[in-house]
């Protein structure tokens, strides 16, 4: 079987450790590697996808291995030490990759974790490491770099900014994301509500959304898995009039159906957004986004023309903004998200890297 540039891979897919694909607990991973995995079947290669027990894979090849989760990366400190619990998926997961390795081009690692990137040089097939976020952790940033320098070209990130917070920027491979435009509707004419789409989680800096609609008076509706279970609790007690419905856990059809109707979107990170996957989702529907102007939410956003970039932690800036949503074309950030973010744009980043590693 060929495809477009040569000889069709067989890729292994090694999920992030967190929790089941599927369940949200893994956060923007769960969209990545669904959206990668389903755009390079189509293109012809062969994809077996390893995952938590209990993870969906949307129809395609899954191994579900059973193990203890690991721990959120982003709630440790920088020097945080590698932790790996009993009886750990994520060695469970690496000890089947030992087994089958020679069925296979390449290993495809999508998780932010010490294990992967250490058992690389012992491997006999190469691995690509997507990595999701920006720099968290000294043991971290050392083990990439590690695997950044001996095996070069395999280290893939989604935006500039997040390769700027590691030290070894230069060593890294642009990706972007991407999106399958089919399961997004264009909303011409909106709802006069807003949206707020993310893991409820302080590094998402939902309360700063609760705070400009407060303000504003404008309804907020909110989406995403709600993680952490005190912080949402803080936020409706320091906000107990503030017009929010919190809508749960959608899956993609779920969101997008909301999220078209919003008349703007409202995401305010405290941390480097690696990407936004949130951001290309909305604006695929029409829906500009007030951001700010924060890690790589700044190159997928285009301020004044498919949303606004505002000062960081700047509620104020928020209303502002929220003022303004009416001069945005809504369908200039449908046709944003065409250009650069359809599966299409994404799968091309993806597969001339992958066929670069392999042929090397
Ligand atoms: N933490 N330890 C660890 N491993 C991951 O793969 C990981 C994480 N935290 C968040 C996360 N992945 C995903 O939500 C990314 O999409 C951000």
């Amino acid at each position: 079987m060929t495809t477009l540039l040569g000889n069709s891979l067989k890729l292994l897919l090694v999920s992030s450790p967190l929790g089941a694909l599927g369940s949200g607990s893994g956060g923007g991973v769960e969209l990545t590697l669904r959206n990668i995995a389903t755009e390079l079947v189509r293109r012809g290669h062969s994809i077996t996808i390893v995952a938590t027990q209990g993870s969906t894979s949307w129809g395609m090849p899954l191994v579900e291995i059973a193990g203890s989760p690991q721990i959120s990366a982003q709630t440790q400190g920088r020097d945080a030490p590698t932790i790996i619990p009993a009886s750990s998926v994520l060695a469970n997961f690496w000890d089947y990759v030992r087994q089958v390795q020679t069925d296979f081009d390449l290993v495809v690692n999508f998780a932010y974790d010490w294990l992967p990137f250490y058992l690389t040089p012992f491997l006999k097939i190469p691995v690509a490491h997507v990595v999701s976020m920006g720099s968290l952790t000294e043991a971290m940033d050392e083990i990439i770099e590690r695997v950044a320098i001996e095996c070069p070209g395999t280290i893939g990130v989604h935006s500039l900014a997040q390769a700027a917070t590691f030290p070894f920027a230069n060593h890294c491979r642009y990706l972007g994301n991407g999106i399958d435009l089919s399961v997004y509707d264009f909303c011409a004419k909106p709802s006069p509500w807003l949206g707020w789409v993310g893991r409820i989680a302080p590094e998402k800096g939902l309360e700063d959304a609760v705070a400009a609609c407060q303000l504003t008076g404008i309804p907020l509706k909110i989406m995403g898995f709600l993680q952490h279970k005190d912080y949402w609790q803080q936020i409706l007690q320091d906000y107990p009039t503030a017009p929010i419905e919190y809508e749960g856990f959608l899956s993609t059809a779920e969101l997008q159906k909301c999220l078209r109707e919003c008349r703007g979107l409202v995401m305010t990170p405290r941390w480097v957004e690696a990407f936004g996957n949130v951001a290309i989702e909305a604006l695929a529907c029409g829906v500009p986004v007030i951001a700010y102007r924060r890690g790589g939410l700044v190159e997928i956003i285009e301020d004044e023309k498919t949303g606004f970039l505002v000062e960081p932690d700047s509620v104020s800036g928020l209303v502002e903004a929220i003022g303004k949503l009416d001069k945005i074309d809504r369908y200039a950030c449908r046709q944003r998200v065409e250009r650069d973010y359809s599966t299409t744009a994404m799968g091309d980043r993806m597969e001339h890297w992958f066929q670069d590693i392999v042929s090397k």
